[in-house]
């Protein structure tokens, strides 16, 4: 289907979806909103391939990078005011922005869909458990149409067979990339790694 069509008809979030793109798009600039929309539709491709229900699937993917552009300063005041683990502390906006992202999306949107809050928050480490949904939000985010990284066709072929084998590429890449480029990786994002290899793998 065109995202363009889709009418949100569960009630998830007391917005239509034309409400919460204009949310969205006030909250990144136009580059990120661009890439925003690229994941919702490749997300809702997802959701039509693997049965996955599709109005999560585009709240989830609008969501995800709703809070990518704010100010160190204030995920660190909602990590402190929400008493979230002191670890995150210790890291910065690339892990941030989803797991202390679904907080400022709770208090400033007022959606409380903890699966749709889950799939943010697990958007950029992914998480050992992972509902279908989280999995069509990771996958999404790492294939969208304007992705060009060394291994994303790869990535996109892997996927379009299945979608475990394309949580397990990704997971497998991001974090060879942390390593090779010095860059520290949050534990759950090793967890993440462990459990899925061994349960696509084994
Ligand atoms: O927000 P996006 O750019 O669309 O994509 P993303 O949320 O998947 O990832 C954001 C960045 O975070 C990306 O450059 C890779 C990086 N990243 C992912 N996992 C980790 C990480 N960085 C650190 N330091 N540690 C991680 O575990
Ligand atoms: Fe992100
Ligand atoms: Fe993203």
């Amino acid at each position: 289907m065109n995202v363009n069509d889709l009418e949100y008809q569960n009630n998830y979030i007391k917005y239509t979806r034309s409400e919460l793109i204009e949310r969205v798009s006030k909250s990144v600039n136009e580059s990120r909103f661009n890439h925003i929309l690229r994941v919702e539709k490749k997300a809702v491709e997802l959701a039509e391939q693997y049965n996955g229900d599709i109005e999560k699937a585009s709240i989830a993917a609008l969501l995800h990078d709703y809070a990518k552009q704010r100010s160190d300063a204030e995920f660190i005041k909602y990590i402190n005011k929400y008493e979230l683990k002191p670890i995150l502390l210790d890291y910065g906006n690339a892990i941030w922005h989803g797991v202390v992202g679904a907080e400022i999306i709770k208090s400033e949107l007022n959606i409380y869909d903890e699966e749709i809050l889950n799939a943010v928050r697990r958007h950029t480490i992914g998480a050992p458990v992972m509902t279908l949904l989280d999995q069509i939000t990771f996958v999404a985010d790492y294939i969208e149409d304007g992705r060009d990284f060394d291994g994303v066709k790869e990535a996109r072929e892997v996927t379009s067979k299945s979608l475990q084998e394309g949580v397990l590429y990704q997971l497998e890449h991001t974090t060879s990339y942390l390593v090779e480029n010095q860059k520290p990786i949050y534990p759950e994002m090793i967890d993440a790694y462990n459990a899925w290899v061994q349960r696509v793998k084994l």
